[in-house]
């Protein structure tokens, strides 16, 4: 786990580590539309919160997304035994070259910004959502994550966490950032 680095005034911290170990409102999960678990760091999530994430999730099925949580939504659970308070659980959207799904990917993080700051939370770490399993390319995810940080944070309260499996992704967003001008 790498000591954060600091964009946009300190809102953005930017690290790499396991998200399972944060100690903050909300960690957000890159979970899929049956929002029943998965591998990645979906799984990681589910096996360190504990079974009850799941019992949450399959109430979150059943009262409110029957029919599966869609491409782009939020759904929020208590974080259970993780050291984060609470999971949003978003979709990525599964990358496909002929379709731009560019704004499902914003979605994801945008509507995690806004729960987070109508349930009144602080801090909240994000996954490089769809960049696993889902196929996305990296540096056009990291792209679109820092517009929706640039144009979000600085009218929030929340200071936002991205927490980078890998040395190499971490490598590859600092270079994205570098590129597109921001400072760190
Ligand atoms: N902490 C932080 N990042 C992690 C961790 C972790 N513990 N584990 C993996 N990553 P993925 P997706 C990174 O595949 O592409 C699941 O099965 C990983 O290195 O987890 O959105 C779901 O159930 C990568 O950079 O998510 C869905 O079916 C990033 O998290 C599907 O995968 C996202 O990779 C979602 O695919």
């Amino acid at each position: 786990m790498t000591t954060p680095m600091t964009y946009m005034s300190g809102r953005l911290q930017v690290m790499q580590g396991d998200i399972t170990a944060l100690e903050v409102d909300a960690i957000v999960n890159a979970a899929n539309h049956s929002l029943m678990g998965g591998g990645g760091v979906d799984g990681a999530i589910h096996r360190a919160a504990g079974p009850e994430l799941k019992k949450a999730c399959e109430a979150l099925r059943r009262d409110q997304w029957p029919d599966g949580l869609p491409d782009g939504e939020v759904a929020l659970t208590p974080g259970f035994n993780l050291p984060a308070r609470h999971v949003i659980h978003t979709v990525g959207p599964v990358y496909a070259k002929t379709i731009d799904k560019s704004d499902l990917l914003a979605s994801c993080y945008q509507k995690s910004l806004t729960l987070a700051g109508e349930q009144g939370m602080n801090t909240i770490a994000f996954p490089a959502i769809s960049t696993g399993v889902y196929g996305y390319p990296f540096d056009q995810a990291c792209e679109i994550v820092l517009g929706v940080m640039a144009e979000r944070l600085p009218h929030s309260d929340l200071i936002a966490t991205l927490c980078f499996f890998g040395e190499k992704d971490l490598e590859a967003f600092r270079n994205v950032a570098s590129r597109l001008g921001y400072q760190r």
